[in-house]
């Protein structure tokens, strides 16, 4: 008898690629097919069977405070009676820059966007368009959305420009952007000597979480500050996951260090598709229609958008005291983690074991010599214990401040008496 997720999946693979509209929800790296959620509330997903999952994953970051938070869902409730979009400006997008510009040290103005990918596609155009240089410098193990730009890994030896990392990416594309090294310098030395005076831009994830967590070195985003400077460079942090997940003020309250441009996703807008690309206004002032830098959007700003990232946002500023208690949460989870000789990273309340034989993961490198039967094993203990984590080794743990202390120690216990390790 097969099961409603499954008669879903089967429907769903006939009209979408692989049934789903974002690959890792396919369950590749795991096997199986995915559950179809029906709906969320607080930590939990229920799925269309009927079946209950404390949920990890929240959408991949947005949730932060758990699924479909009252004061969020009411608001969005009520703007949707004020209408779905206009294509015009509103109050409220003046409110939600506001806001993001008075979190986060040297972003001056932004520009909402509708996806994480969009943010960084035009943070990067920007960055060129200031400069006007074209090389981009970025890291192995690194995602930053889909733009055929930023498509790309390294290509061989690592002296050479980078090869595309999918079909349908020109080569041309990916002979501007250089990869380099996470927490390597050196390997960001050497690109910038060779390319000296032709580098706009160093876009990096302050904390890494798309080859499983990987925090910097003590130094490496200090490092890379200074680089840029140099070399009259940008520096662009991409936020999409930590921005308003490490605290309001993101990598630069969490870190110290400051950047040029930050891209922002996920939390900022509160569950809804909305992003964000912001920095000084001296940057920001080469974007259309002030400055000669084109980006557009029709749904860019949505006011019901708008409205949960507004909601979220103020949340999170008004208490503060969530951070620290998802920090707890995430340690009491990495103790957990490192009992069964597991390496764990983690930056706040992003966590990763890595199934490495207990070997460091600083790097792409050490990320890729993850045992995949081992993980593939765990993502299957935890679900048998009706516990949601990513379906794939290189993503990060999430926690909501909806995780209370018990499930919190229900999963360090569901850990604990994993049978395999
Ligand atoms: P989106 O276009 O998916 O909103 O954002 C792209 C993006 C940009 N930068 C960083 C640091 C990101 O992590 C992402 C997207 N994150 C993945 C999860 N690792 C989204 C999940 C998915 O692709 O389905």
């Amino acid at each position: 008898m097969k099961s409603r997720s499954e008669e879903l999946f089967e429907q769903a693979s006939r009209r979408m690629p692989g049934g789903v509209n974002s690959p890792v929800r396919a369950f590749g790296a795991v096997g199986g097919h995915p559950f179809f959620v029906k709906k969320a509330k607080g930590p939990w997903l229920y799925d269309e069977d009927g079946r209950r999952y404390l949920d990890y994953v929240c959408s991949w970051g947005p949730c932060i405070l758990g699924h479909a938070f009252p004061a969020v869902i009411e608001a969005v409730q009520k703007a949707c009676e004020d209408g779905l979009t206009f294509g015009a400006p509103t109050r409220k997008e003046g409110i939600l820059a506001e806001l993001i510009c008075s979190c986060v040290p040297d972003v001056e103005m932004v520009r909402l966007v509708s996806s994480g990918t969009e943010a960084v596609m035009s943070a990067v155009r920007v960055a060129r368009g200031f400069t006007g240089r074209e090389k981009i410098i970025k890291f192995e193990g690194n995602y930053h959305g889909h733009s055929d730009g930023l498509l790309v890994k390294a290509g061989s030896g690592m002296m050479t420009q980078s090869v595309p990392d999918s079909a349908g990416v020109p080569a041309g594309y990916a002979a501007s952007t250089l990869t380099a090294v996470y927490n390597d310098t050196r390997s960001v030395q050497r690109l910038m000597e060779q390319n000296r005076g032709e580098v706009a831009a160093v876009v990096v994830e302050p904390v890494a979480a798309n080859m499983g967590v990987v925090p910097p070195k003590p130094g490496f985003l200090e490092f890379l500050r200074r680089i840029t400077q140099e070399n009259g460079a940008l520096l662009i942090f991409d936020e999409v996951i930590t921005g308003f997940r490490l605290g309001t003020g993101g990598a630069t309250e969490y870190t110290g260090v400051r950047a040029d441009l930050h891209t922002f996703g996920k939390i900022v807008g509160g569950g809804m598709p909305l992003a964000a690309y912001g920095g000084s206004r001296e940057i920001m002032s080469c974007v259309a229609p002030l400055g000669p830098v084109y980006q557009a959007g029709t749904l860019s700003g949505n006011p019901v958008a708008v409205t949960a990232g507004i909601e979220t946002l103020k949340i999170l500023m008004d208490h503060p005291e969530i951070y620290q208690g998802l920090e707890e949460k995430a340690a009491c989870l990495e103790r957990a983690f490192q009992k069964k000789g597991l390496t764990v990273n983690r930056a706040g309340s992003l966590l990763t074991p890595f199934f490495t034989g207990g070997k460091k993961v600083e790097n792409y490198g050490d990320a890729l010599g993850c045992d995949r039967e081992a993980f593939r094993a765990y993502f299957a203990w935890m679900l048998s214990q009706n516990i949601y984590v990513a379906p794939s080794p290189f993503e990060a743990m999430f926690v909501s401040n909806a995780h209370t202390e018990e499930l919190i120690e229900q999963t360090c216990r569901a850990i604990e008496e994993w049978p395999a390790l």
